[in-house]
């Protein structure tokens, strides 16, 4: 059976570009689509392209780790609420995109609710870090103070069990508290412990990073500098000049 997950968040905080480099890092689309580009495989409406906006709730689908998944992008515009609300009931999971320059806007704390009256898990992708004025640890503080939620930041390199996430489970959980105690935690327990927590709403783990620009390395491993510089051209950032006679 598929596990069905949702992508909320507030208007521009990165939901379709956080989809679209799912479904390319998980190999279930070939190409990368921009949103700005109107090249995404979620935002395919006509009108959504036009606009830049997302509408309406798509859904795509994706494997890893020998598991299937729906993906469902949701609009994040307070205009098309109802529509959002539409996927509440078929949901397994949630991921909630905050603006890492911007932190928790209204909407997403409004979603956020929803969601926990619904007893549906709440995983965090904080998102847009490459950009000036990202504040992580601000964000954090805002993630506690606005959703009165408990979050732990985890690092790429940092396992399930590792002595940091495993401290702070402990603070939510007796069960692995007890463990801990008698020096019995190990990686299978800490997760079951966090499986636990999240399921009740009372953690949400995040990680961060930048949803746009992640794939660019992955895009030119391997390539030569011709194809490099046309992603940078493509993506506005340089202009190639050429000069004759030389
Ligand atoms: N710099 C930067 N821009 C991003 C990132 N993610 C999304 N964007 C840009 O933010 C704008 C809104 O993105 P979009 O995915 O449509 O947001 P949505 O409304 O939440 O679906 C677009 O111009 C994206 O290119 C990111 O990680 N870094
Ligand atoms: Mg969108």
């Amino acid at each position: 059976m598929r596990t069905a997950i949702g992508v909320f968040a507030h208007v521009d905080a990165g939901k379709t570009t956080f989809c679209e480099s799912l479904l390319f890092k998980t190999k279930s689309i070939k190409t990368l689509g921009r949103v700005d580009h109107s090249s995404t495989v979620m935002d395919h409406n006509e009108l959504e392209r036009r606009r830049g906006i997302t509408i309406f709730s798509d859904i795509a689908s994706f494997s890893s780790g020998g598991r299937e998944y729906y993906l469902i992008d949701t609009p994040g515009h307070v205009d098309f609420s109802a529509e959002m609300e539409r996927t509440l009931t078929i949901l397994d999971g949630a991921i909630l995109i905050v603006n890492a320059t911007d932190g928790i806007q209204s909407h997403t704390t409004t979603v956020h609710r929803l969601l926990k009256s619904r007893n549906i898990p709440v995983f965090i992708f904080i998102n847009k870090t490459d950009q000036a004025g990202a504040d992580i640890s601000a964000c954090v503080s805002d993630i506690r103070a606005k959703l009165r939620i408990d979050t732990y930041l985890l690092c790429n390199a940092e396992g399930l069990g590792s002595a940091g996430f495993v401290e702070w489970l402990c603070e939510h959980d007796d069960e692995l508290m007890q463990l801990y105690v008698e020096n019995k935690v190990d990686e299978p327990s800490a997760l079951a412990a966090a499986i636990r927590q999240v399921r009740t709403g009372n953690i949400a783990p995040a990680v961060q990073g930048s949803a746009l620009k992640q794939n660019r390395r992955q895009r030119n491993v391997g390539h030569s500098w011709e194809c490099h510089t046309r992603a940078r051209t493509l993506e506005r950032e340089r202009l190639p000049v050429f000069r004759q006679g030389l």
